[in-house]
């Protein structure tokens, strides 16, 4: 099987076919073929990671004939095209998805064997791909794999990170960070396209031509140069591309004299500094840090994608470039406020390189972008300093000013003049920039003190008073005065840029409308949906729970659910049924048979599978409060050996209670947390007492893959995050899919999936969004009476039960009444009755495994809304206007 019997190849529905052997002996000619030729090994008996590299190339070739086929397409028709910008995708490994979706599976693993080795091992060489934090990245991760097997024609722009999201050891200390090398062995699966470059600038300056037309000179030139990652769909020819930006030194500018004359370093310097832009997957999730290094890579990001966007589409009108039919073929879709800098780029390249006019550009713009809202965490809310801003984009900050300019005008337009604390109120929420002064007709309407920012020493000082002005006050003062900086708010640039502004629950897209961008939305109501997010059935229940795939296969009556989410609901009449019932647990119970082996593999913990596996996986954030839950877990422990052995069996659930998740490196009380659950952990699983009736594992460096291994197991999972501030939550779906029932607060995404899966199956508690603030209030007030449980708990941990470590400052957190640090913002205390009330039922439902199964399979009987397709059919239908387009 070389080059001297070569293989025969033909095109399938999804991928080559060999026609003249069986399949499994042409994919095993493939492998051979790419372990000697590509990767120059000796074809007889290569190891494992040789055969996961040889097996991704040979199913590399089908992937590439497929984009090819299917960008020819694209190019062909010259249809409307969706692109989908975002600074993270959480691809995960790809191996067993694209074999799966090509129909390769039986081949693959039949021409494995052949050569040694089990299709299952060979998958698990694959590194995840964790260009991403969490909830975000997967979520464009899942869009892409909907999109392509929708046959929506669509691509996916981001940055090729070097190293990806840190890989977390979890020792004595609690979390420690290693640097994820994960392109440390190659990567197959990315074409590098060293013929598809574009120049991106940083700092210079801006002058005005002869023409009239604006130049932006000088500065810091790189260039962005594609890769891309095929995505094939499932079951179809279809094969998009996720087009990652890596940066490099143009060619012409390495310093060949410096080199010459001895100077290495410096020769050098450009080369490092334009590489470091796609050094690292930025780790902030939720929080915002203001780096030059993040805004470089949002503008890369950004410039090079819509360079590419708008040379595509040059290409694909010929001779007559219509500007303004731009938006009739491109749709852009910036995920969160990280691609806003898409809006004055478009602007800047349609107005100064393609010489249209402000209003057409804008009109173009608006028509062509729309924002995706993801968080209503206010730290999250990206601002950027104004002054780093004007020194990196010179000419985008002038463009920004106009927009900014022009809103205000409207604002005054709308508004009027007569109620000027109104229109101060309207103009201070609603203006892109921050702490900067208004144009003075306007600033002249309110009678108060001078603004505060005209103290800036960056402000014209050429104007004599306010200098003057200046020294009066701080004169006065006598003592520093804090100047509020001049920032530029993504946010507001991205409702006022786009057409469309969605929120990824119907919760949270009502608290958009009404509180984080009411102003706006009282403005442009048209503007504003609902997107539901989703997950891909084909990773989240088909290539990771084949035993479950199996039984939803045989009660639907075939395999078209993987496609057709809703036939999921058929599971439902079959509910009570006993022979699904023991083969729904038999499922279950194999699947937890496998967390058992890697738990003990990677914790060294021994858990029984006959306990109830009780899941709490995602980012270690406050607000999602896994300190409730391991609170929980403690006045459980406590109560348990208040109790006699005896009673102790009768009166509680076994359970295994896994934890996951990273903690940004410095969230310093995210880490508190995770050093908690491991010393609690520590403790209680070395206790005699208890046994198999309580153990508690942290699962190291969550990811990707370990989720795949981890939901299909799980049979309680929680989403307890204090309600109004998890803006949707997507692993709530991958659990309810695989029979997992969620143990909740009504809070984004939970409360469309506990409508859906009917309000038995589905454990509440805890306050609802609308009395947060209430209850705030009240604690700050220092009303709030803390349940004597709650007090016992705190009070247990700060004894020492669980080792050395002061947890002191954590449990003050929880203490007081307001400010930073403590006062209870999460009201973990407040809800922390109802959660404990609400667990005792859940350990009740478990008793009664009858009970139990029925609702476990009600949950994947209603959790076909999750599915990503439907959320992609709403986006292509109601933002993008793009048309599914097929192979013929
Ligand atoms: N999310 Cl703004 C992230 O994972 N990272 C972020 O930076 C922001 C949001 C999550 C959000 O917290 C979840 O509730 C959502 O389910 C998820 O985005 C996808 O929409």
């Amino acid at each position: 099987p070389t080059l001297k019997d070569p293989v025969t190849i033909e095109q399938g529905d999804a991928g080559i076919i060999e026609t003249s052997k069986s399949d499994a002996e042409a994919v095993a000619s493939r492998i051979t073929y790419h372990a000697e030729f590509t990767l120059s090994f000796s074809p007889d008996g290569f190891d494992l990671p040789k055969a996961y590299f040889a097996t991704a190339q040979s199913i590399r070739d089908s992937l590439i004939i497929n984009w090819n086929a299917t960008y020819d397409m694209y190019e062909r028709m010259n249809v409307k095209q969706a692109y989908y910008l975002s600074m993270e995708f959480l691809q995960g490994r790809a191996l067993l998805n694209a074999i799966g979706n090509l129909e390769l599976t039986g081949a693959y693993g039949e021409a494995l064997s052949k050569l040694g080795h089990k299709l299952e091992n060979v998958v698990s060489q694959e590194p995840d791909a964790a260009l991403g934090n969490g909830g975000l990245g997967r979520l464009a991760s899942c869009f892409l794999d909907s999109l392509a097997t929708l046959n929506y024609p669509a691509w996916g722009y981001g940055l090729r990170y070097k190293y990806g999201l840190f890989k977390q050891l979890i020792t004595k200390e609690g979390q420690e960070e290693v640097a994820e090398n994960w392109l440390e062995m190659g990567n197959p699966w990315e074409i590098v396209r060293n013929d598809i470059s574009y120049p991106i600038k940083f700092y210079g300056k801006v002058v005005t031509g002869s023409d009239g037309k604006k130049r932006w000179i000088g500065g810091e030139d790189i260039v962005a140069v594609a890769n891309d990652i095929p995505i094939p769909g499932y079951k179809t020819k279809t094969t998009i591309n996720l087009r990652l930006w890596d940066t490099k030194v143009p060619p012409s500018d390495f310093d060949l004299s410096a080199f010459n004359s001895g100077d290495h370093t410096k020769a050098c310097e450009t080369q490092a500094n334009a590489e470091k832009i796609c050094y690292i997957l930025y780790p902030g999730d939720d929080s915002l840090e203001g780096k030059t290094l993040r805004l470089k890579q949002q503008y890369t990001l950004c410039s090079a994608s819509l360079q590419d966007i708008i040379a595509c589409f040059e290409k694909r009108s010929g001779e007559n470039v219509m500007w303004n039919e731009f938006p009739e073929k491109v749709a852009v879709q910036m995920n969160d406020t990280h691609p806003t800098l898409c809006i004055p780029e478009l602007m800047r390249i349609l107005m100064d390189l393609k010489g249209i006019s402000w209003k057409e550009a804008w009109d173009i713009t608006q028509r062509t972008v729309a924002y995706t809202n993801h968080t209503v965490l206010p730290e999250a809310l990206e601002k950027w300093s104004l002054e780093l801003m004007q020194k990196l984009l010179p000419r985008h900050v002038e463009i920004i000013e106009m927009i900014d300019e022009e809103l205000v005008n409207g604002i005054v337009a709308e508004f009027g003049k007569s109620d000027p604390e109104l229109l101060e109120r309207k103009l201070n929420a609603m203006r892109i920039l921050e702490n900067v002064e208004l144009p003075s007709s306007i600033a002249d309407l309110f009678i108060k003190p001078k603004d505060i920012s005209a103290l800036d020493t960056s402000a014209d000082e050429e104007e004599d008073d306010i200098v003057e002005e200046k020294e009066k006050v701080v004169d006065l003062e006598a003592a520093p005065i804090l100047i509020p900086p001049k920032l530029v708010r993504m946010a507001n640039l991205c409702v006022v840029g786009g057409h469309v502004v969605n929120g990824v629950a119907a919760i949270h897209s009502e608290i958009v409308k009404q509180d984080v961008f009411n102003d706006f939305y009282k403005l442009w109501p048209e503007k504003f949906q609902n997107k539901t997010n989703g997950v891909t059935p084909r990773r989240w229940i088909y290539y990771c729970n084949p035993a479950l795939s199996k039984i939803i296969t045989k009660w639907t009556g075939g395999e078209d659910w993987v496609l057709n989410t809703e036939k999921l609901s058929e599971l439902r009449k079959f509910a009570d049924n006993e022979d699904l019932q023991s083969e729904w647990k038999a499922a279950k119970r194999s699947n937890k048979i496998k967390v058992v082996s890697f738990l003990k593999e990677k914790t060294g913990y021994s858990v029984s599978p006959d306990a109830m596996f009780d899941i709490q996986v995602k980012r270690i954030h406050e607000y999602k409060r896994q300190l409730l839950n391991i609170l929980g877990i403690v006045y459980r422990y406590k109560k348990m050996k208040e109790t006699t052995p005896i009673e102790r069996k009768d009166k509680f659930t076994p359970r295994v209670c896994i934890f996951g998740g990273k903690a940004f490196a410095t969230y310093a009380q995210a880490k508190r947390i995770v050093k908690l659950i491991s010393d609690v952990g520590a403790t209680i699983n070395h206790d005699p007492d208890i046994g198999d009736l309580l153990k508690v594992v942290f699962v190291p460096d969550y990811n990707v893959s370990v989720a795949e291994l981890l939901i299909p197991a799980s049979e309680l999972s929680q989403h307890i995050s204090t309600a109004g501030m998890e803006a949707s939550g997507t692993s709530n779906m991958k659990f309810s899919m695989n029979g997992c029932i969620l143990i909740g607060t009504l809070d984004g995404a939970n409360v469309e999936i506990r409508e859906e899966v009917g309000e038995d199956n589905f454990f509440l508690f805890g306050a609802q969004a609308h009395e947060i603030s209430g209850l705030r209030k009240e604690r700050a007030e220092g009303k709030f009476v803390p349940d004597p449980c709650f007090e016992e708990v705190k009070e247990y941990i700060r004894s020492g039960v669980f080792g050395g470590y002061n947890y002191d400052e954590l449990m003050r957190s929880l203490e007081g009444n307001e400010g930073f640090g403590c006062g209870d913002y999460f009201l973990v205390g407040k809800d922390f009755p109802s959660y404990i009330e609400c667990q005792e039922k859940v350990d009740e439902a478990y008793r009664d495994q009858k009970r139990w199964t029925r609702m476990s399979i009600l949950n994947t009987g209603g959790s076909y809304k999750f599915s990503s397709d439907r959320t992609i059919h709403e986006y292509a239908r109601d933002i993008w206007n793009i048309q599914p387009l097929q192979h013929n």
